[in-house]
């Protein structure tokens, strides 16, 4: 018998899969197959139009004290290459962005002890004042965490006051891996992952949605995958607040991981599809967006990805610093263009969205 063959049969019958099924779309090297599975999935739930966002990527610092062994972005304060833009310098960029179209801001940055909390409000408080529709999708739970931690006030009602000053949403950022062992070994000065899923929670049940994000092809196994995944459902189910999942393909250019000799190699192509196909099949009828992010996986894989149960793919993006740390080759932008050339080319139907999945236009 098959190893996909009880898969294949649920998914006929529109059955919900498990872990088991999970690992065993992870074990299985038939990824034509998956993806035919995951591409079925994605047309009987969403359709073929294909969403992208007119967006730009601000990062404000990249001082942090959280010293990732998988991010080649961070510094240490006063380290040659070290930043931290002041307000009138996003204001800068984001006028830059505004003239470019842009309908969403994707602000994130690392933990700063020398940003006091008025930084975060002011930067929010001034660009939802001049740019009132623009949405402003900022700060990682890690960051809301780090700023709970700092001003004593608690994830709520740091949450509460960036609402307040302007915030939209919450990008899906430092999810990484939950699996705390991993999670030790990898990133053992943040946040866990239970943390990390609490501060989701509190932001969803304030109105506040997010995205959520999986960094794989690293050291973590098809357990730790599945497991992940499994959480984020588990959330969903009780607040439906997660917008889109985006799997994140690791990059081990300049990271400790790479030097340490834990990672030698960045995952593949088949990795980078599976992953896709697999999100898109364990997270059906809980996330229904499942974004490529062409920034980290290649505009042309990020195309073909749409085949293999993608929906949207992430965005004009305009200027990508965390990436490119890391040995990213990829373009920092691209056009509304060149998106909607790239998903006619692939045969589906192009759609720009605001940040909540709202139509902006559809490219017939
Ligand atoms: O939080 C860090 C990851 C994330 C590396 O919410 C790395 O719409 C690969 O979260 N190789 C930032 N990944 C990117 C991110 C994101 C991207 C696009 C859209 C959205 C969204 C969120 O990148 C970090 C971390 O998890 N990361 N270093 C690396 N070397």
């Amino acid at each position: 018998m098959d190893e996909l063959s009880q898969v294949t049969g649920k998914i006929k019958a529109s059955e919900e899969l498990d872990f088991e099924d999970g690992l065993a779309l992870m074990e299985s090297k038939n990824l034509p197959l998956i993806g035919a599975l995951a591409d079925y999935v994605r047309r009987t739930t969403v359709g073929d139009r294909v969403m992208f966002v007119s967006n730009c990527h601000i990062n404000y610092t990249n001082v942090c004290t959280s010293k990732c062994k998988f991010c080649a972005y961070f510094k240490e304060e006063g380290q040659k290459g070290a930043f931290t833009l002041s307000v009138d310098e996003v204001m800068e960029k984001a006028e830059f962005a505004s003239k470019m179209g842009a309908t969403e801001l994707h602000i994130v940055g690392s933990l700063n002890p020398a940003l006091d909390f008025e930084y975060y409000e002011e930067v929010l408080s001034r660009l939802h004042e001049k740019y009132p529709s623009m949405s402003l999708k900022a700060f990682t739970a890690v960051e809301i965490a780090h700023l709970a931690e700092a001003t004593g006030i608690g994830e709520k009602e740091v949450l509460l006051r960036l609402k307040k000053a302007g915030l939209t949403s919450l990008p899906g950022g430092g999810g990484e891996i939950f699996n705390e062992k991993i999670r030790k070994q990898l990133c053992s000065g943040k946040i866990s992952g239970e943390k990390w899923l609490e501060v989701m929670e509190t932001a969803h049940n304030l109105g506040i949605k997010s995205n959520a994000t999986m960094l794989y092809g690293h050291i973590e196994t098809h357990e730790d995958i599945v497991d992940h995944i499994m959480r984020i459902r588990k959330l969903q189910e009780k607040t439906g607040g997660f917008q889109s999942f985006i799997p994140l393909s690791f990059h081990p250019d300049n990271t400790e991981l790479q030097k340490n000799g834990a990672v030698k190699f960045a995952p593949t192509g088949f990795d980078d599809l599976k992953m896709i196909a697999v999100s898109r099949l364990l997270l059906n009828g809980y996330v229904n967006n499942i974004k490529t992010y062409w920034v980290m996986v290649g505009e042309k894989l990020a195309q073909v990805a749409l085949h293999y149960g993608a929906n949207d793919i992430d965005g004009t993006v305009m200027e990508e610093k965390i990436t490119h740390a890391a040995g990213g080759t990829t373009a920092e932008y691209t056009t509304k263009e060149r998106l909607v050339y790239l998903i006619k080319n692939a045969g589906r139907v192009p759609v720009e969205r605001t940040t909540d999945y709202e139509v902006v236009k559809v490219y017939e």
